[in-house]
């Protein structure tokens, strides 16, 4: 008996070694920890957005080409890097050729921001949400759907 019991434990712990294991590497595949990439990447020319700290394109910049659903862990490329997109944009240039629709929350929920084609903004104090939302989106924006290329 006392044998029988000590197979069976060994049998369980295997399986719960292969659960984790199994469990880890769905998680690399189905969430990466960014989206993100460095502004400029020949990579991505001329299909992707870059996002600013501050206005007039300064104080660290970080670049999208796809969708994201969460600025929080997206950071600006500077010698630290400790600083999160999320609430703190402040200007941005859309070099691709489709539009993007940032978003004020994680999630890609609330107020719209429209980012046309190929456009810039040097101070988002000075810009307004899409439709009835009052008030700029100065360090505001949280996520973004999109490129829309259809
Ligand atoms: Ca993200
Ligand atoms: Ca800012």
């Amino acid at each position: 008996m006392r044998s029988y019991r000590k197979a069976l434990g060994g049998g369980a712990i295997k399986v719960a070694m292969v659960g984790v294991a199994v469990a880890g590497s769905m998680v690399a595949l189905t969430s990466p920890a960014s989206a993100s990439h460095k502004c400029g990447d020949p990579a991505f020319d001329y299909e992707e957005v870059c996002y600013y700290r501050h206005k007039d394109y300064s104080g660290g910049s970080r670049a999208f080409t796809g969708e994201d659903k969460n600025y929080t862990n997206d950071y600006y490329d500077y010698a630290s890097g400790t600083v999160a997109l999320n609430n703190t944009i402040s200007s941005y240039n859309n070099r691709h050729w489709a539009p993007y629709h940032a978003h004020r929350y994680v999630g890609q929920e609330g107020p719209l921001y429209y980012i046309k084609a190929e456009s810039w903004d040097s101070d988002l104090a000075s810009s307004d949400w899409w439709g009835s939302e009052t008030g700029d989106v100065n360090d505001k924006l949280s996520s973004h759907t999109g490129p829309y290329t259809g």
